[in-house]
């Protein structure tokens, strides 16, 4: 096993130390966002950890080997290049044989993550159940990695490019619990309310912690979604976001878009259709969820150590 990863020295020093490490996806930087905005979130979102008190892992696949924290220059890399796969748990036997790059989605940044004992991930939203998916059964497998790997995953709830009804109850069937922090309803990612009540909520870092240690110590498998609105100041207009939501879901069947291709391809229609404001919202949540991502991190690490 040990020959397929290879962590950067920031990390494994932060190992040795006993530290809080929080782990950060790669999709999101090579099909989430363009170029350079993408790397600029990168880095700011890395800093923001160190800042909180914890370490960042930034995960993605270089040459045969996964790789648990970047370098600067990689992670330009992983921001320009046009050759980077997208990698998914069904992808990543295949990537890393063939030593191609590749960029991991939730669902593989878990997996990796897992590895390694990282226990805290931070990325921007979760995929989900789309819109349709009785009929395309297009379900992300970020869901059933949340059924079956032991990480955390602090998000600002799922886009409305999903149905998010049918995400809560394939959540719910698969036993992963959503908590919400700062919030009684399932946050939409562009917008802080969504009609779905949570039924577990807590302003406390400290509580959340709790319940990541006691699902973990009672040996219930799985992650955990914790949802972290976007901050008032950010969030878009409901009905503006959602017309623009489904004027690209409409652009994407007309293009045939499926599978792997479609949420990167609603993300860059979303910017489009936004002249570019839905990039902004999107930097600033992440932000604000690496800020309480490393919190719990760190008071997780403080519980275990
Ligand atoms: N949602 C976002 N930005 C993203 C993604 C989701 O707002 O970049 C990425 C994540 O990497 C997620 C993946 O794991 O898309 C889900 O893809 P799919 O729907 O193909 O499972
Ligand atoms: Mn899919």
């Amino acid at each position: 096993m040990k020959k397929y990863i290879e962590l950067s020295k920031e990390v494994q020093q932060a190992k040795e130390d006993g530290k809080a490490i929080v782990a950060l996806e790669s999709t999101i930087i090579s099909h989430g966002m363009p170029y350079p905005q993408n790397v600029k979130m990168a880095r700011e979102v890395e800093q923001i950890v160190r800042d909180n008190g914890a370490v960042p892992a930034t995960i993605a696949i270089i040459n045969g080997k996964i790789k648990i924290g970047l370098t600067d220059e990689e992670l330009e890399l992983f921001g320009k290049s046009s050759d980077v796969a997208k990698v998914s748990r069904r992808d990543l036997p295949q990537i890393i044989a063939t030593k191609k790059l590749g960029a991991t989605t939730v669902a593989t940044t878990m997996i990796c993550a897992e590895l390694v004992d990282i226990k805290i991930f931070v990325t921007g939203g979760i995929g989900g159940v789309h819109k349709g998916a009785e009929t395309t059964m297009d379900v992300s497998a970020d869901l059933e990695e949340l059924a079956q790997t032991d990480v955390a995953v602090i998000c600002a709830g799922a886009k409305s490019i999903l149905d998010l009804a049918l995400t809560m109850e394939y959540l719910e069937t698969k036993g992963v619990p959503v908590l919400g922090y700062e919030t009684e309803c399932l946050p939409a990612f562009y917008t802080r309310n969504s009609e779905f009540k949570l039924n577990f909520s807590t302003d406390s870092i400290d509580v959340i912690a709790d319940v990541l240690k006691t699902k973990w110590e009672l040996k219930l498998k799985g992650g955990v979604v914790i949802a972290n609105p976007i901050p008032e100041e950010f969030a878009m207009d409901e009905d503006y976001i959602n017309g623009i939501i489904d004027q690209a879901i409409k652009e994407a069947e007309e293009n045939n878009i499926i599978g792997k291709d479609t949420t990167p391809f609603l993300l860059g229609k979303i910017k489009e259709l936004t002249d570019g404001k839905s990039l902004d919202v999107n930097i600033e949540l992440v932000k604000h969820n690496a800020k309480v991502g490393a919190q719990i991190a760190v008071n997780l690490n403080s519980k275990t150590n």
